[in-house]
């Protein structure tokens, strides 16, 4: 199979830090970090667009010389010079440079002087004094690199979104508490550009007497360890694991100080150059005339874009890629927001495994201000999950059509119904036909190959009777992979079908994910935000689902259930690929792109 964006973009992190190792010039190291921090968010296979006869130099960030890199490497399966470049390295040296707190160049050091080449290893050294022992290292630094091994042995790198939104939410209110007077106080970096993993967490916001809320943060409970605890920075890491960074700025320069946390650092960079030709330096304290050297302040963002001429942007498109082109071109989406969504697809009662009963469920989606809801329980399938049988589904159906009139919210009934191996549907056709809405999902004979995959997938959507495929990749961030499957054909066949396609907002999931719901919009296909909810404390969860869908630029009427019920019923209503018409409609009329 050909290497994935994934990969090709870890190729280049990594010629970076080996040439950085080498002691390259600056120049060639950042050329292949923004190429990698690139071709990560590209939301087309490169493998594709190289066969397809695209130019791959026409993408910001990737030259000659790494365009042919990337054809080198999804042609050969490798690339000579990073092949060369780890021979002449010592060992291990890639994996040590993970470790915060190490460098390129602490890792080349580490590896050449100590001959270490593990994660263990450095930490070893660092307790039996060996790591204080080298040049420009000293006890301090040793230390500190140490404790930063444990904390990352103790959170194993990054952190699902789903678990650090929480922690920052909680801090911010433990802070609140102990400070009441805090101004404005964000997450600011990855957090409020909701990332789906979370290196750490920057808090940014003003205060009166910026000192006590440092002290507050290195006093809270949760806190198990204090990295640093400065005048303008406090760095602690909480009982999870997680790093949390804390800055507290002046109210009449907080706008540059949020802008410059908030990143990326890819779109940082991008406006600082755009910033540049007019005559101007950016920073986190505000915009400097490169000429007179006289300082601007910004209270909030929407003043510091605009001394640059440029519309406010939303963070979860600061990736630095686009935004800037759409910003200049006066054609920035209006994301969709929570506040459209207008009802929820796939929920679970305990009939199959959902928590709660039906009424409790249906109580709860009201109460989200919903007009309709569908009850997706799952299928018998393979007997797990207590799926309902033919004859269950049957009296489910029965008993949902007759609680109808207790409620004002439109209860439709549904399924979550597995697409068996084949690609056939788990339950016959005339069922399927009594019901509202399908949700049909993967959720066995996972590592099918990849041609298999997309036939099974495809077959589904040409049933009439699915409305949605759930969760298409079926992975798990940090616990399981996504299936192998051909994207571009299964989101094409989405359209052609007129089968929407789930962005399922439970954090452990989220999938599709920003890149391919990019994608899925550009070419017209229906997205449903769903939360898939277990319990009826789940449905607020549809706040990371709907940032997924910001991510991939989607506005209101990209998104099925953002539909006014009566839209949406006709919408079901109609039979399959007509229903297309309905969507279209909602979009301006506008064929997809
Ligand atoms: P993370 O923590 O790995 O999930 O990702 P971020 O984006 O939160 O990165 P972090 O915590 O290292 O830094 C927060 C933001 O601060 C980042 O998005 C942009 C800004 N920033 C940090 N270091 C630099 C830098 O060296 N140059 C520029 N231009 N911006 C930086
Ligand atoms: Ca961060
Ligand atoms: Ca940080
Ligand atoms: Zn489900």
């Amino acid at each position: 199979m050909a290497p994935t964006n994934e990969q090709i973009a870890e190729l280049f992190e990594n010629m970076g830090s080996l040439l950085e190792m080498k002691g390259d010039t600056i120049f060639k190291i950042r050329a292949y970090q923004r190429a990698a921090r690139t071709i990560e968010q590209l939301s087309s296979p490169l493998s594709q667009a190289l066969e397809n006869g695209e130019d791959l130099t026409k993408i910001p960030g990737v030259g000659k010389a790494i365009s042919e890199k990337i054809a080198e490497f999804i042609g050969h399966g490798q690339v000579s010079a990073y092949e060369k470049l780890l021979e002449e390295l010592p060992p291990g040296v890639l994996d040590l440079k993970d470790i915060p707190g190490i460098g390129p160049k602490t890792a080349m050091a580490i590896g050449q002087e100590l001959g270490i080449s593990t994660v263990e290893g450095v930490a070893e050294a660092a307790a039996d004094g060996r790591l204080a022992g080298l040049p420009r290292m000293g006890q301090k630094a040793a230390d500190s690199i140490l404790r930063h091994i444990q904390a990352f042995q103790a959170m194993g790198s990054r952190t699902p979104i789903g678990q650090a939104l929480p922690i920052a939410e909680e801090v911010i209110a433990a802070l609140r508490e102990q400070c009441p007077d805090i101004g404005p106080m964000f997450p600011a970096g990855s957090l409020r550009r909701w990332e789906e993993t979370i290196g750490d967490i920057d808090l940014i916001g003003t205060a009166p007497n910026p000192e006590a809320v440092g002290d507050a943060l290195v006093k809270l409970p949760m806190v198990k360890d204090v990295l640093v605890h400065g005048p303008k920075k406090t760095s602690v890491v909480v009982e999870s694991g997680m790093q949390i960074d804390l800055r507290i700025g002046e109210p009449g320069s907080f706008g540059a100080l949020l802008q410059y946390f908030t990143g990326s650092q890819q779109h940082n960079i991008r406006l600082r150059d755009f910033a540049q030709r007019q005559g101007l330096s950016l920073n986190e304290y505000g915009i400097t005339n490169t000429e007179t050297g006289k300082v601007e302040e910004f209270a909030d963002e929407e003043s510091f874009y605009a001394r640059l001429g440029l519309p406010w942007m939303p963070p979860e498109i600061r990736t630095g890629l686009y935004e800037l082109d759409a910003s200049l071109e006066e054609r920035l989406p209006g994301l969709v927001g929570e506040a459209d969504l207008k009802g929820d697809l796939h929920l679970h009662s305990e009939w199959s495994d959902g928590n709660d009963p039906i009424e409790l469920m249906i109580e709860a989606t009201a109460a989200q201000g919903y007009e309709y809801m569908a009850l997706t329980d799952h299928s018998a399938g393979l007997g797990v999950a207590n799926g309902l049988t033919n004859e269950r589904l049957e009296s489910q159906i029965a008993l949902l059509r007759s609680l109808q009139e207790n409620y004002d919210i439109m209860v439709l009934c549904g399924s979550e119904c597995d697409i068996r191996a084949n690609g056939e549907m788990d339950y016959p056709d005339e069922l399927l036909a009594q019901l509202d809405v399908v949700v049909a999902s993967v959720h066995s004979a996972m590592g099918q190959d990849q041609a298999t995959m997309t036939a099974r997938m495809i077959k589904a959507m040409e049933h009439p009777s699915v409305t949605i495929i759930g969760h298409l990749t079926t992975r798990l961030l940090g616990q399981r992979e996504p299936v192998e499957f051909d994207l571009e054909a299964v989101l094409q066949a989405a359209r052609d079908t007129g089968t929407a396609l789930e962005i399922n907002a439970s954090p452990e999931r989220l999938d599709l994910r920003d890149t391919h719901a990019y994608r899925a919009r550009e070419l017209g296909v229906p997205l449903a935000i769903n939360t898939d909810s277990h319990h009826h404390t789940h449905l607020d969860k549809r706040r990371f689902g709907v940032a997924v869908a910001r991510r991939a630029w989607c506005q209101p009427e990209d998104i099925l259930n953002t539909m006014s019920r009566e839209d949406f019923l006709e919408f079901i209503r109609m039979p399959k690929p007509k229903r297309l018409e309905i969507f279209d409609r909602r979009r301006n009329g506008t064929a997809p792109a």
